[in-house]
């Protein structure tokens, strides 16, 4: 090991972490604001230890002068969404940001690892203004869901605490609780988009309610004061049993009789 002086070697790193903490977060605050809804649940961060560091180093060949390029997560961010759409999203919004460069992108959702490891990463070049000036480091953005997170948190800890030399028996479990935490994501986005389908319904369902009940006034403006009584007879009808299909039919003839009615009374 060299002499490097650690803590200076790892100040921009934590000041990285730091800012793209607090710019995440907001982020999330903002959409929250704008949306109502935001794609991001929580963000941390953290500085690699120098032990991981150097294991890290060794087992992928890196010099010591070369940790700033051949380590790509030494500053670590992670940012964690509920379902899988809202990892795309958050990709996408910060593939636009201008305050950082992309490097390259994994998308181990669609090619997981074979542990069954599944994640979104983006690597990314980030400008740093120390007391000495100017400096670019690289950092590694890793986007999961909550279910994501929740497997590789306990694989990584089993991982540990066995010195990544976990039994065969154990990596095939580990690889069907994967593949089960995939399926409980499908599961949610599933019912996220029936309720979501739901909505839309409900919206159209009560825009065609107010449709009809607007073009029966219509009519009674025209002075056709017994069709506007026939109309009014039938949404009760079908309203009663929530009939949203001949209440659609009904707005439609509806409507064409109030263009006749507004041309007999304009002619
Ligand atoms: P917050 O917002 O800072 O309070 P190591 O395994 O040695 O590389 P270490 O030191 O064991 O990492 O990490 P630790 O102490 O388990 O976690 C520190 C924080 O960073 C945790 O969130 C982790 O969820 C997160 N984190 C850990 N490893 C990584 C990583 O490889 N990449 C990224 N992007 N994040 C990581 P806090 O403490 O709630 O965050
Ligand atoms: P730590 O302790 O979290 O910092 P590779 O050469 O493919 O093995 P590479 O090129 O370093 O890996 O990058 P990759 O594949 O994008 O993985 C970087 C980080 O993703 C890892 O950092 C982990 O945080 C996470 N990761 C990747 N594979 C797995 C996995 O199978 N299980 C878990 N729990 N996390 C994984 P580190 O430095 O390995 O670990």
């Amino acid at each position: 090991m060299d002499g490097r002086d650690w803590s200076l070697f790892l100040q921009p790193y934590e000041q990285a972490v730091e800012e793209l903490k607090v710019k995440l977060k907001t982020m999330r605050t903002e959409l929250k604001a704008r949306e109502d809804y935001t794609p991001i649940e929580f963000v941390t961060g953290r500085v690699k230890r120098i032990s991981s560091i150097l294991d890290k180093a060794k087992l992928l060949n890196v010099s010591e002068d070369r940790l700033h390029l051949g380590i790509e997560d030494i500053a670590g961010i992670r940012i964690m969404c509920q379902f899988v759409d809202d990892i795309y999203r958050v990709a996408s919004l910060i593939r636009t940001r201008k305050d950082l460069k992309l490097v390259y992108e994994k998308d181990y959702i669609t090619n997981y690892k074979e542990s069954g490891y599944r994640s979104y990463h983006m690597i990314i070049e980030y400008p740093v203004q120390t007391a000495l000036g100017h400096t670019l480091i690289l950092a590694e953005i890793q986007i999961r869901t909550l279910a994501m997170n929740f497997w590789a948190t306990i694989e990584h800890s089993l991982n540990y605490k066995y010195k990544k030399a976990l039994p065969e028996e154990v990596q095939q479990r580990l690889q069907k609780a994967a593949e089960a935490a995939s399926q409980l994501d499908n599961e949610m986005t599933s019912i996220r988009k029936e309720i979501l389908d739901a909505q839309t319904t409900f919206e159209d369902n009560s825009n065609v309610v107010s449709s009809i009940l607007w073009g029966i006034q219509k009519l009674y403006t025209f002075h056709e004061v017994r069709l506007a009584a026939q109309y009014q007879h039938k949404f009760n009808e079908y309203y009663d049993i929530e009939d949203y299909w001949a209440l659609e039919q009904l707005s439609l003839d509806l409507a064409a009789e109030i263009a006749k009615a507004k041309k007999n009374h304009n002619p």
